[in-house]
């Protein structure tokens, strides 16, 4: 490591956990493309990766997690501040001496007769001021090469850090993998993180939500800032003006479709597009001209394969052309690719699924995930250059100017396709009670509402109500410069149960009048929860079986629906007690006057 920096910070904690871990050899992962060949080929040698075919898939490579290792785990995720306060009341908590105590026995040794990898990485550009840096120490080949896809590797991150200590610490140790020792752990008073018996993506790769949200979020609350659950898109019209939004949304609701959606045929030929610049997390700062400007400090891609395919995100799927880790997914044999369910409509007759089990479609229950060849988890590690639609902006440091603020969720019959809050508290408000319906397609009942608070509530490495009130005062510092803020809801159903507006490519329908409506160029109608548009202004051209009446139909706020929603907002604050924004009460007070 002394070949790399003086830092010596970096140098001490590096002692520490060879101290700890007892690797045999250590090596620093200086972002070389012979040191990561080496490691690729190393990886397929003791069949910890394989390689796929070269000339469809070049530089492609797949990974299994074990069977009990495939999701992320919140029950056994932690935030260990000092004081149990200041996790509150949506997180695990621990008090950290005893927590680091607990972890370093899991650890202690277990990097014995292995190698300890060292990975500085960047998330930003490295050198953005938005950026930071970071420090994994992994045992796993696997978490180099994702890391290397999902962050910026290299010992160039040490030159720019130099001697400061403003970087985060990153541990993760294999062990054996055990889910009963298996703990993700954040300390954000520490700027560290420690996982310990787990190989799986998101609790692994440090840099993504363990750092850039768990600890990012709390650093932003500290430093006047915020790591937020969103995803980045710019749209371009066809005066070559490029407006950017950031949108949150909870989990299965389309979240990386919307990030590198495809305007539909009419709009590209006036000269519409969309250009990706993140579809997961978003860094904001308050920029030089007062403006709040955001960065994806990500560098790729850890998509949900399955229903992934050319109709659903054309931009995605050719995102994993090339340079890409499938992880549980399907391989198949005939030609050494990949394949998931929602892929294409013709499933490979000589696969082998996510467990290494022949697979063939006739064992496919669609009832049963037990016989899906993917697991419903599986995922890809994809390049962010990849993406046909990735944004210019996307590698420059000094992020882009967010004009509009989008929150989401799956509702069957509350909230309109669209509305505008009604200024940037009220936008607070509506985030603060965003709430998603569950689907089949997770376990459990149907149609359960999770309150998921601008999505963040796996996410939020403090007190939520602490949290909230950064959101008030980034507003106030913002004034009105400050981003509009909106709600979509692209998932309103019919009295069958089936969906109303055709989502996908479409919603750029929405977009636009998100724009228009921030350039105050479209009028709206003013409802007890905030502005809807007037169905004319929403362009419905060549959407073919959809009239104004069916638009109507999903702008509607059915008063006894929202005094019911309402009423669950209120228990859902009371989560947060003293800590809940006096702002957020008086909120929570208007929409029950302006509906009764
Ligand atoms: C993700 C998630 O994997 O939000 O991005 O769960
Ligand atoms: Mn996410």
């Amino acid at each position: 490591m002394n070949r790399f920096t003086t830092n010596p910070t970096v140098l001490a904690w590096i002692e520490d956990m060879k101290a700890l871990l007892t690797p045999d050899n250590v090596v620093v992962i200086d972002g070389s493309e012979e040191q990561l060949e080496a490691l690729r080929a190393e990886a397929v040698s003791t069949g910890e990766m394989i390689k796929l075919n070269e000339e469809k898939l070049p530089g492609c490579y797949y990974h299994r997690t074990k069977p009990n290792d495939v999701a992320r785990v919140e029950d056994r995720t932690f935030i260990c501040s000092r004081e149990k306060e200041n996790a509150g009341p949506t997180n695990n908590w621990c008090d950290p001496k005893e927590m680091y105590a607990k972890l370093y026995d899991i650890a202690r040794g277990t990097y014995k007769g292995r190698t300890m990898y060292i990975i500085p990485f960047s998330m930003g550009p490295i050198g953005s001021p938005l950026a930071k840096a970071g420090i994994e120490v992994t045992d796993s080949i696997y978490v180099v090469l994702n890391m290397v896809i999902m962050t910026r590797v290299g010992k160039e991150v040490l030159t720019v850090l130099g001697d400061s200590n403003d970087w985060v610490r990153g541990l993760h140790a294999k062990c054996d993998v055990d889910p009963e020792k298996r703990y993700i752990c954040q300390f954000p008073e520490d700027n560290t993180i420690i996982s310990v018996n787990s190989a799986y993506g998101g609790n692994v790769l440090l840099g993504k939500k363990c750092f850039a949200l768990r600890i990012a979020s709390y650093q932003g609350w500290k430093e006047g800032w915020m790591a937020e659950h969103m995803l980045i898109l710019g749209v371009e019209n066809p005066e070559g003006e490029v407006k950017y939004v950031a949108a949150a949304f909870p989990s299965a609701c389309g979240k990386t479709n919307l990030a590198m959606m495809i305007p539909p045929a009419y709009l590209r030929e006036k000269g519409y597009k969309v250009w990706t610049v993140g579809d997961d997390i978003a860094w904001m700062r308050i920029g030089p001209d007062g403006r709040l400007y955001a960065i994806n400090p990500e560098n790729g891609f850890f998509g949900v394969a399955p229903g992934t395919n050319e109709h659903s995100n054309y931009n995605a799927l050719a995102s994993t052309k090339k340079n890409t880790i499938f992880t549980n997914v399907a391989i198949n044999n005939d030609d050494n690719t990949v394949w998931w369910e929602g892929l294409d409509k013709n499933p490979p007759q000589n696969a082998t699924d996510w467990k290494g089990n022949p697979w063939n479609p006739s064992m496919f229950v669609k009832a049963d995930k037990s016989t899906y060849a993917a697991h419903p988890n599986s995922r890809f590690t994809a390049p962010a250059v990849n993406c046909p639609c990735i944004s210019s902006e996307f590698d420059k440091g000094a992020g882009v100017p967010i004009s509009a603020i989008i929150f989401g969720g799956r509702r069957a019959k509350c909230a309109p396709l669209v509305y505008q809050s009604k200024d940037w508290k009220n936008g607070v408000f509506v985030g603060s009670s965003m709430a998603s319906e569950t689907t089949a397609a997770a376990a459990g009942a149907v149609g359960v509402v999770r309150r998921d608070p601008m999505a963040m509530l796996p996410f939020c490495g403090y007190h939520m109500g602490d949290y909230f009130q950064h959101w008030l005062d980034m507003g106030e510092k913002l004034g009105d410069k400050a981003p509009k803020i909106f709600n979509v809801n692209w998932f309103r159903t019919d009295d069958e149960g089936n969906f109303v507006w055709p989502g996908f490519g479409d919603n750029m329908r929405v977009l636009n009048w998100i724009l228009a409506r921030c350039e105050g160029k479209v009028d709206a109608v003013e409802t007890p929860i905030g502005f809807v548009p007037k169905a004319e202004d929403i362009d419905l051209t060549d959407l073919e079986g959809f009239d104004i009446e069916t638009l109507k139909s999903i702008l509607t706020v059915d008063k006894d629906v929202w005094t019911k929603e309402a009423a669950e907002i209120e228990e859902h604050y009371k989560k947060f007690g003293d800590k809940l924004p006096a702002e957020l009460r008086t909120q929570l007070e208007n929409l029950k006057a302006a509906l009764a």
